[in-house]
């Protein structure tokens, strides 16, 4: 089957919401050659190919959570041995942003182990928003799901993105979470759209899914009313006491296969020309190799430093010295580069 690829005009045009699952299908089944060579060239469209924008994350509230997600550490049904603790105070975020931002990131997400936040935290939350901004850098919260109104006040606030996962298909989610729906999920995403913040919304592969899971989960991603600015796509970090933690542990599916990882980043970057494509959770179980030939399929972002939410991350050393071998530079303007299209 022939697949009709963006091929974008500088005003956007050419940007497709109404892609099918047969054309996210035939572009995983692509020869790996033709796939990097059309991400590629969908990448340079629309982004400077050597520029990564680096992002800190700090967890701003900690375990305790009463979702269900059989991935996380923070889930209160899994048992990881976590502390729960309270919301932090703003001004140890604002120090920890301060850090960050010495430190060369661009943006800070801050993320809280919530199924959403009370009421009562949200005039923490946008002075957090605030100060965080105010440094000049861009700011990303995650807290579940959002009211249109406690959406509103962190776009009030200055917040820049929400970032709201999908995680997989809707057909794996049940198996994943139960303590909420996939509609639920949407239904905040449509709310910070709303709103005006951008939306970051990715998701998890190697939870044991099926390449068919991973089609249609960036098949709910590029057929959305609009597609996220930011497209975080982790890999399971498999953590004891996690109910995918130890149910992957010791088998051969513990790890996403490298390649179908690649794959995955490069329909992601063919079918969402213009967001920001996020290597995040597990890119320490990536070789150097592997994670330049997500950079090539169009990845643009990482996480910085020695830790992501509660799991480790490859530190700024690692980095440093990556970016050196690869020719690649940190990202100066929030706004990506748009060179080739402009
Ligand atoms: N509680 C909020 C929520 O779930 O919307 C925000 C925090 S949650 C930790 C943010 C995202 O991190 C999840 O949606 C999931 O995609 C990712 N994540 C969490 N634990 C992970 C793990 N062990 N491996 C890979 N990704 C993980
Ligand atoms: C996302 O998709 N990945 C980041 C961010 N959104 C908040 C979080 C990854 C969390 C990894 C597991 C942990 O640190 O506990
Ligand atoms: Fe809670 Fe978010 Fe972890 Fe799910 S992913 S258990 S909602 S912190």
């Amino acid at each position: 089957m022939s697949v009709s690829v963006n091929r974008p005009s500088p005003s956007g045009e050419g940007i497709r919401t109404d892609w099918t699952r047969e054309e996210i299908r035939a572009l995983f089944d692509l020869p790996l050659l033709d796939l990097l060579y059309e991400a590629q060239q969908v990448h340079r469209r629309w982004h400077a190919p050597n520029e990564i924008q680096l992002s800190t994350l700090l967890s701003i509230k900690t375990g305790g959570c009463p979702e269900d997600c059989g991935y996380c550490s923070q889930s209160a049904h899994a048992k990881t041995g976590l502390r729960a603790e309270k919301l932090m105070d703003v001004d140890t975020v604002l120090a920890a942003a301060a850090e960050a931002k010495a430190a060369g990131s661009g943006r800070f997400c801050m993320g809280a182990a919530w199924r959403e936040p009370k009421d009562r935290d949200m005039d923490a939350l946008c002075a957090m928003v605030a100060g965080v901004k105010a440094m000049g850098l861009e700011t990303c919260m995650t807290l579940g799901m959002l009211s249109p109104g406690q959406a509103g006040r962190l776009a009030e606030a200055g917040l820049d993105y929400y970032n709201h996962n999908l995680d997989t298909s809707p057909e794996h989610y049940g198996a994943i979470v139960t303590t909420r729906t996939y509609q639920e999920r949407l239904d905040t995403l449509g709310h910070v759209r709303a709103s005006g913040m951008a939306v970051c919304c990715g998701g998890i592969v190697g939870m044991g899914e099926s390449r068919e899971d991973r089609i249609g989960f960036l098949h709910a991603l590029a057929t959305l009313p609009a597609h996220p600015e930011s497209v975080p796509i982790n890999a399971l970090v498999p953590v004891k006491g996690t109910v995918l933690g130890d149910m992957l542990a010791g088998t051969p599916l513990a790890k996403i296969d490298d390649l179908e990882f690649v794959r995955t980043v490069a329909v992601a970057r063919i079918a969402m020309p213009r967001a920001m494509v996020r290597l995040s959770a597990g890119r320490e179980s990536l070789s150097e190799s592997t994670q330049a030939l997500c950079f090539l399929a169009g990845a643009n972002s990482i996480f910085t430093g020695d830790k992501l939410l509660t799991a480790g991350n490859a530190g700024a050393d690692a980095d440093a010295a990556l970016f050196q071998k690869l020719g690649l530079v940190a990202m100066t303007s929030a706004e990506p580069a748009r060179a080739a299209a402009e």
